[in-house]
């Protein structure tokens, strides 16, 4: 008889949580330490919101026998990354008062705040909560925030897939009434009933799961890093339906070769009416077969992975009870931002801003902030946050883009977007200080790799030519630097592994190139192949395909060699 292999700790953990309460409460109320529990500290994370300190002032407070200087990030859920004005002036000034006066957009259209003590933890989530938003499922072993192209006023496409974005989020959002009780004061009911969570159940997921809805040609939301996307299908300039994407990611540990990134497979189509149903069975097939004894197998890809997308397909028409349709053609051309102002067919106009490491906050010669703020108090449209950490200025009508250009000129961030494409094109995670699990700077580092590296990008004369690059602190991949162009995955104290060939539509992933570089000589191992680039490049070569044509990389995906996108003939080809 084959022995049933024990749960991981953070199953039991659930259990007896009592769907995610936990003591919680408790341990808010007790102000001797600015610590939680270890076992409410990973049930926190459904909450929104993850204990942490500062790593800058961990050997000082050491030294001094001091407790850690602890401190909470919360993350609040933005679906499809739409915020009112004012929910940006709350944000704002809930950044002030209460966090350490950054707002940080992240690369799942979310909002964060870093460094609230413990006894503002519960008055931030309620504000948060005033101002209709929330922090419920931003983190936690549940569906994510959800993401959506941020386009939705381009064309009546957009802005239905916005609305499939935000039902699949509202139907995935646990139904537990302890985030009430916790941190809205909301009434204990008592009962005889049992609690019930209809899709997850008491254990919720093995483990995070994240989805997407993206409008082809762009592949801003990475759908190829996710657990699961719906690419939309216009046919006749009317939406068609959606391909079906699952078992995306990025997650991995150094040394640790069951743990690696793997693109999406698409494996068939559905119609708008299907999308809510087809997520909903998609989360249920992981809920029932997703690995709940190794956290570091238990993410959807590895489900994906060991089964084969066949099998899932399988089971998911099993579940649905009808079967989904072929996978219908489509093209991703990039997975970037459009920068600076376009008009839509209302004649209505909308900004996207350049914000370096997805962190709004002023310094002394860029004000960047203060402008937002003085822009939400006059603005009548919306913010939308994109995946690529930017921030686009929505929804502009004529009459008040001049007001707009001019606060923009008044605090230096008109020009914003008037960088090399490089810079542009790039990404980095939060990191140092304050996550807990990187290994090497990224957010607070990148800016001057980046300068480094426009020196010979200028030389070279490619100003002008989009590469993805991205880093980030550790494997985990937060910032998606499996799939960039060139992606620096932090190794040790100022070391990355470098990675090349990834796909300028985030379709591909890149191979690593070399391991455990100094950050001293990244720009030394780098020069050549961007001349070697600008010099013998084909017309219209990206610089992932240029590296592996060229040899510095040999491209493979998922174990297989990669055939570009979808293609109406390629799909007829059989
Ligand atoms: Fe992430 C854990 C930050 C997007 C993969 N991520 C973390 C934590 C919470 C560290 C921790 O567990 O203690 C980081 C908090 C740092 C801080 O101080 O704020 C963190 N992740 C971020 C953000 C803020 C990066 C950013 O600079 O924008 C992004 C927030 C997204 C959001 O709004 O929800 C963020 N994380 C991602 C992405 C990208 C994406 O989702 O498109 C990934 C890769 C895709 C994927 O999930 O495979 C990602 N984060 C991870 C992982 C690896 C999971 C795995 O499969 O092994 C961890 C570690 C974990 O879960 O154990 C992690
Ligand atoms: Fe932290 Fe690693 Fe994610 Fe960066 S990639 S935010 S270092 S967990």
């Amino acid at each position: 008889m084959s022995e049933e292999k024990k749960l991981s700790a953070n199953e039991y953990i659930k259990t007896r949580s009592n769907y995610l309460r936990g003591t919680i409460a408790e341990g808010l109320s007790d102000l001797s330490t600015g610590s939680m529990s270890e076992d409410d500290q990973q049930l926190l994370k459904f909450h929104g919101t993850y204990q942490q300190d500062d790593r800058d002032l961990r050997a000082n407070r050491r030294k001094h026998r001091l407790e850690k200087a602890y401190s909470f990030m919360i993350r609040i859920r933005v679906p499809g990354g739409v915020a009112t004005p004012h929910q940006w002036l709350e944000t704002d000034r809930m950044a002030t008062q209460f966090a350490n006066g950054t707002i940080k957009l992240t690369t799942r259209q979310a909002f964060q705040f870093h460094g609230i003590i413990k006894s503002n933890l519960k008055r931030t989530i309620a504000e948060i909560n005033r101002t209709a938003m929330d922090t419920i499922a931003a983190c936690g072993d549940v569906n994510r925030n959800v993401m959506c192209n941020p386009n939705p006023h381009l064309s009546e496409v957009h802005a239905a897939v916005l609305k499939v974005s935000q039902d699949i989020s509202n139907h995935l959002t646990p139904q537990t009434r302890a985030y009430h009780e916790i941190w809205l004061d909301g009434e204990k009911v008592e009962s005889s009933e049992e609690e019930v969570e209809p899709i997850y159940g008491k254990t919720y997921l093995p483990r995070k799961f994240k989805i997407t809805v993206a409008v082809p040609p762009s592949n801003d939301v990475d759908i190829y890093a996710n657990c699961l996307s719906f690419i939309a299908i216009v046919e006749d300039g009317k939406l068609a339906g959606f391909n079906v994407a699952v078992g995306g990611g990025m997650g991995s540990t150094h040394g640790n070769e069951a743990t690696y990134p793997r693109i999406a497979d698409v494996i068939g189509f559905c119609s708008p009416e299907q999308v809510v149903d087809v997520a909903e069975k998609v989360v249920l097939v992981q809920r029932d077969f997703g690995d709940r004894t190794d956290r570091k197998h238990s993410r959807f890809k590895y489900t994906v992975d060991d089964h084969g997308p066949d099998w899932i397909l399988a089971k998911l028409n099993e579940y649905l009870g009808y079967e989904l349709g072929p996978v219908r053609p489509f093209v991703f051309e990039d997975n970037g931002d459009r920068y600076g102002w376009v008009e839509d067919k209302n004649g209505n106009f909308h900004l996207t801003l350049f914000i370096q490491g997805g962190r709004v906050l002023d310094t002394p010669n860029y004000r960047l902030r203060t402008g937002l703020r003085e822009i939400a108090k006059i603005h009548d449209g919306d913010f939308r946050l994109t995946a690529n950490q930017n921030l686009m200025i929505a929804n502009v009508s004529p009459a008040k883009r001049p007001e707009i250009e001019r606060l923009l000129e008044e605090f230096g961030i008109k020009d914003s977007h008037l960088k090399s494409a490089l810079r542009l094109n790039s990404l980095a995670c939060v990191a140092l200080p304050t996550c807990a699990l990187s290994l090497a700077e990224a957010e607070r580092y990148l800016p001057d790799l980046l300068t480094e590296l426009e020196e010979v990008i200028e030389e070279s004369g490619l100003r002008h030519d989009a590469i993805t690059v991205r880093m980030t602190g550790c494997p985990n991949g937060c910032a998606r630097p499996f799939i960039a162009e060139i992606g620096f995955v932090g190794r040790g104290p100022a070391a990355y592994n470098v990675y090349l060939g990834g796909g300028f539509a985030g379709q591909r992933l890149s191979k690593l190139y070399r391991e455990n570089v100094p950050a001293t000589n990244i720009k030394g191992l780098l020069a050549p192949i961007i001349r070697h680039y600008a010099k013998e490049r084909n017309e219209g070569e990206r610089f992932g395909d240029f590296c592996i044509r060229t040899g510095y990389v040999v491209a493979t995906i998922n174990g297989k060699d990669f055939h570009h996108h979808i293609k109406p003939e390629a799909l007829s080809a059989g």
